[in-house]
């Protein structure tokens, strides 16, 4: 099959529209990749070629060994993905020493990929390990609100967590495990890709302050609607602040009380930051 008539290439185009379309992604902002299935891969290997050079990621993902990605590419416009599939974004291989990857398709136009590709990377190998292989998706977007609160909340992971949290009741039901954050780091390296990894390991969002946000999930539509939810509870919170700030909110007690109804576990540091 001809990889532009794939279900999977078909969602990851229709995210790219409806995330440039929600505002986050101005110019060249963001970047997304997919862990291809080894199905899909399977039925679109006509598409491929395999004549190109491996080039060095520039980080070690030895458990990414022979994996396929479905990645945008550096400096291509999100807007523009959905005209042009094959001229924005590429299927890139990683080699069987998980130090290097190829582009096999796409990029028809010239370019590479993502410059987030060692965070990207990073990401995946880290998510891949902790959920036996369940999360398939990094999405690294420009969402305007949270943007905007890194620039007056204290930037700390269990205060950030805890105010998304009361911004909107079902976010502690769609994130318990809260969000990380980062110092401020250059963008594009090494570093605030291992940076970014290793808060990762505790949280399935990570915030990069005056910057943008990192969300990984197991499918394209559960990690927009991740960071879909948070920028929700962002823009509220935006406002509120506006108004002159909460004059009352979702109690301790009661973000306890939607854990226990919904199933899942809070991260506590964030409940137990006050009452
Ligand atoms: O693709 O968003 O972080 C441009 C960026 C870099
Ligand atoms: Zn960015």
């Amino acid at each position: 099959m001809d990889i532009l008539n794939s279900k999977f290439l078909e969602g990851f185009v229709r995210v790219t529209d409806d995330a440039f379309k929600k505002g986050w992604h101005e110019r060249n902002g963001g970047n997304y990749s997919y862990r291809i299935k080894c199905e899909e891969a399977e039925s679109v290997m006509d598409s491929f070629s395999f004549d190109r050079e491996f080039t060095p990621i520039g980080v070690d993902v030895p458990n990414l060994a022979g994996e396929y990605f479905l990645v945008t590419g550096s400096g291509k416009f999100m807007r523009n993905v959905i005209l042009d599939p094959a001229a924005n974004i590429c299927v890139i291989q990683v080699d069987e020493t998980g130090k290097n990857y190829r582009i096999v398709w796409g990029l028809t136009e010239g370019g590479r990929p993502t410059s987030e590709l060692p965070t990207h990377l990073m990401n995946h190998s880290i998510k891949k390990e902790l959920t036996g292989g369940r999360h398939r998706v990094i999405l690294h977007s420009h969402p305007t609100n949270l943007i905007a609160l890194t620039y007056v909340l204290e930037n700390n992971s269990d205060f950030f967590t805890r105010k998304l949290w009361e911004g909107s009741t079902e976010c502690l039901v769609v994130f318990p495990d809260g969000v990380g954050i980062l110092p401020w780091m250059v963008p594009g390296t090494d570093e605030i890709g291992q940076a970014t990894a290793t808060d990762m390991q505790k949280h399935s969002l990570v915030l990069w302050p005056f910057h943008g946000v990192f969300g990984s999930g197991p499918t394209l539509d559960e990690t927009f609607g991740l960071i879909d939810t948070a920028e929700k509870s962002a823009e509220v919170l935006v406002k509120v602040y506006s108004m002159g700030g909460m004059k009352q909110t979702i109690t301790r007690e009661e973000l306890i009380a939607l854990g226990k109804r919904f199933g899942v576990t809070p991260m506590q540091s964030a409940l137990d930051l006050y009452q």
